[in-house]
């Protein structure tokens, strides 16, 4: 078959390369500087076994797409965060612009994150406007992508794999596309429940992080170890509880949820998770405070600006909004990641960011940062201060260690008998 790929992206590209191993696939996308790179057999960006894929498939990118037998569109929906809505303008220009090279016979494919209703509502009108009827002259699919930055070629081959239709036509040439490389199950359902199932997925985990967080604030409150609380908990055969940290970042997690409410009569649960979430960086700035009152101009070395662990994605990254409220608190700040070559603000080598520092505050669980020898580099501190808000550092060594969830800091006292394991301590 012929498959043409709109958006070469986290999601685009690797799916593109994945449908290339057994179709004709063309690359579509409007960043001019990303087809070369591809043409060039160059990722864009870091993802682990990308550079094999790229390097051994056939793959052509190009800036418009042609005519196809399916067209999978795999564009970013952002967040319009004043309405507090999904944006559907990258789906609609996409749209727009294979209109022109849609035949009879033809599936359209969407992978990008999309409210409840998108299909039946957006994508089928818009086909009907242009003279097809779907599930007679074209077909249509939501298959939502649902791979892990970090894990993502891996997860989308083993992964099941979600295929929302409205016809069955529709749903046997997908499960035929997907089935060339998707050794999950592929299960297929209604397009609007797939739609569903995507956000409730991210919703959930969304829920249960606020929960871990709310945890962390409680066992802060009583000097208790929210991280052997939830491991304790976690033996429980029906408890499986995420970890607490900073907040919650990345482009998924924290706005799928509003994709998923925004058309919702009530939701208060998931409103509130995504308040409790949001507060973190503010909460770990409250710490910060804490830990430095006293000290003139206090300098802080923030850890990690990625989103997450072991990826170099910053965007929505809790870090940045905590270096943005610190900043305005009068912070000094500097900033070291090893995964991120590119952010908003500086970034400082290692011995760097810890020279004179007042505060160094962990902020992703990059496993780098499990390795490294703080005594030594806390030499160059001012003051010998780590708060770990990712369980990364088990034990103080010659500064004081504030981890998230294992007591509270205030008036510049860190409550050190909550800094080993309950057990340890019996
Ligand atoms: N986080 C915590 N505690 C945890 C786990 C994560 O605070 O225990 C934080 C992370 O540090 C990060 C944020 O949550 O800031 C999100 O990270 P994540 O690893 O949970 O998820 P993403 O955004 O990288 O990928 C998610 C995945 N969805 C689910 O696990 C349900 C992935 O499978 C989806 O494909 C992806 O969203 C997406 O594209 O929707």
């Amino acid at each position: 078959m012929k498959v043409c790929v709109v958006g070469l992206g986290y999601i685009g590209l690797p799916t593109a390369l994945l449908f290339s191993a057994t179709n004709d696939v063309l690359g579509v996308d409007i960043d001019p500087h990303v087809v070369s790179l591809v043409n060039d057999k160059t990722a864009p960006f870091n993802e682990p076994e990308l550079d094999f894929f790229l390097t051994a498939s056939d793959i052509t990118a190009s800036g418009s797409p042609q005519c196809a037998d399916a067209f999978i569109i795999c564009v970013p929906t952002p967040f319009d965060k004043e309405l507090k809505i999904a944006d559907l303008t990258f789906v609609k220009q996409a749209l727009n612009s294979i209109a022109p090279h849609v035949r009879k016979g033809n599936i359209i494919i969407l992978e990008s994150t999309v409210p409840p209703g998108t299909c039946t509502e957006i994508i089928v009108p818009f086909l009907e406007e242009l003279g097809f009827h779907v599930g007679g002259d074209v077909y249509l699919a939501y298959c939502p992508e649902r791979a892990i930055p970090g894990s993502t070629l891996h997860e989308m081959v083993h992964n099941d794999r979600i295929i929302g239709v409205m016809d069955n036509k529709s749903a046997s040439i997908a499960t035929q596309l997907y089935g060339g490389f998707v050794k999950g199950e592929l299960m297929t359902t209604w397009a609007t429940t797939a739609e569903c199932v995507k956000l409730m997925e991210n919703t959930y985990r969304d829920v249960t992080i606020a929960l871990a967080n709310e945890f962390a604030r409680i066992a802060d409150d009583f000097g208790t170890d929210v991280w052997e609380a939830i491991a304790l908990a976690n033996h429980h055969p029906r408890v499986d509880l995420p970890n607490p940290g900073p907040g919650v970042g990345g482009h998924c997690i924290a706005i799928d949820p509003y994709f998923l409410i925004q058309n919702a009569t009530r939701s208060p649960l998931i409103k509130a998770a995504r308040e409790v979430n949001d507060q973190m960086p503010l909460y770990v700035l409250e710490k910060l405070k804490g830990i430095t009152q006293g000290i003139q101009k206090p300098k802080i070395t923030v850890l990690g600006v990625a989103y997450k662990g072991n990826v170099d994605d910053t965007r929505a990254s809790p870090a940045a909004r905590l270096i943005k409220l610190a900043e305005k608190e009068g912070f000094d700040i500097s900033i070291y990641d090893p995964l991120v070559t590119s952010f908003e603000r500086k970034l400082s080598s290692l011995g760097e960011a810890f020279e004179n520092t007042d505060c160094v505050v962990i902020t992703t669980d990059h496993d780098e940062f499990k390795r490294l020898d703080y005594d030594r580099l806390m030499r160059r501190a001012r003051h010998k201060n780590l708060l770990d808000t990712r369980n990364v550092v088990s034990k103080a060594g010659n500064y004081q260690l504030v981890s998230l969830g294992r007591g509270n800091v205030e008036e510049g006292a860190a409550v050190d008998t909550a800094l080993q394991p309950v057990s340890s301590r019996l």
